[in-house]
């Protein structure tokens, strides 16, 4: 057996194994159907470009793998005669299996310390609501403005989930994703959450955001978020928490400050005549 061949074919392998990774991942339409979105604050999007950064090291080390894998198979197969080799220890590729690695990870580590130090920095605050997960609603403190408020399934998509309700889920926009009373936040603001539960375990999630935060009864877990984007985004409960899972959605809308502070002085007026009915 030739040595140039082995070059060749194992060039050869790269090129096709290339060529099938693009057309399954890169090509128009493809991955951009399956991946993340890049979200809408800022450490979601640097939480996508550590994703795609170890998916593209991945890929690499993928394509490399195997080409010398496929090149292996090809050159060295029994119809070709060839032999196997008898030796079984080598320390310079244990060695160079074991730094490359190393090498690849202690590279890995920088990006995603900055992106978790990113993640955890609850410090000054410009607004802090406390969300706790109740089967199945949520409910809303905000504890600068003393509003408060439950989030429950809105009433056309809970007539139309129920069995024998003879209503098409697919008539009804945004069927199992919308909600009564949505949570309103201000644009380009630091929100802190506070997020807990009142009976099981529920998970608070809205993709946009790049992160999604336990709700352990007992506990208060943490997280963040700086919209840069107003709009109206949506979540669901990530943690399989009962029979009703699937019916507390989340709907977070983010206005301008402005908006905002108009939605704050309806809310407060709001309480406020709720509070005078309930003292007569
Ligand atoms: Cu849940």
């Amino acid at each position: 057996m030739k040595k140039e061949n082995t070059l060749l074919v194992g060039l050869a392998m790269v090129a096709a194994i290339c060529a099938v990774t693009y057309a399954i991942l890169v090509a128009p339409g493809q991955i951009a159907e399956v991946n993340m979105t890049p979200g809408v604050t800022n450490s979601s999007k640097i939480t996508y470009e550590l994703h795609m950064l170890v998916l593209w090291i991945c890929i690499v080390i993928g394509v490399l793998v195997f080409a010398a894998m496929f090149t292996s198979i090809y050159l060295h197969r029994k119809s070709r005669g060839a032999v196997a080799a008898t030796f079984s220890h080598s320390t310079k590729a244990e060695i160079i299996w074991t730094i490359i690695p190393i090498l690849i990870l202690v590279v890995l580590a920088i990006p995603s310390t900055k992106t978790l130090i990113d993640l955890y920095d609850y410090s000054e605050p410009d607004l802090t609501i406390k969300i706790t997960g109740y089967q199945w609603k949520w409910k809303y403190e905000y504890l600068d403005s003393g509003i408060s408020f439950y989030s429950s399934l809105d009433a056309k998509s809970n007539e139309a989930r129920r069995v024998g309700s003879g209503i098409d889920p697919r008539s009804v926009e945004n069927y199992l994703l919308e909600v009564d009373n949505r949570v309103v936040i201000p644009v380009n603001k630091k929100v802190v959450f506070l997020i807990t539960a009142d009976d099981v375990i529920h998970s608070w999630w809205v993709p946009a955001l790049g992160w999604k935060q336990d709700a352990i009864p007992g506990f208060i877990n943490e997280g963040w978020t700086r919209v840069t984007e107003p709009g109206v985004y949506r979540g669901q409960c990530a943690e399989l928490c009962g029979k009703d899972h699937g019916f507390m959605p989340i709907v977070l809308e983010v206005k301008s400050e402005a908006d905002y502070a108009a939605w704050v002085a309806s809310q407060t007026t709001a309480s406020a005549s709720v509070a005078q009915l309930s003292n007569r």
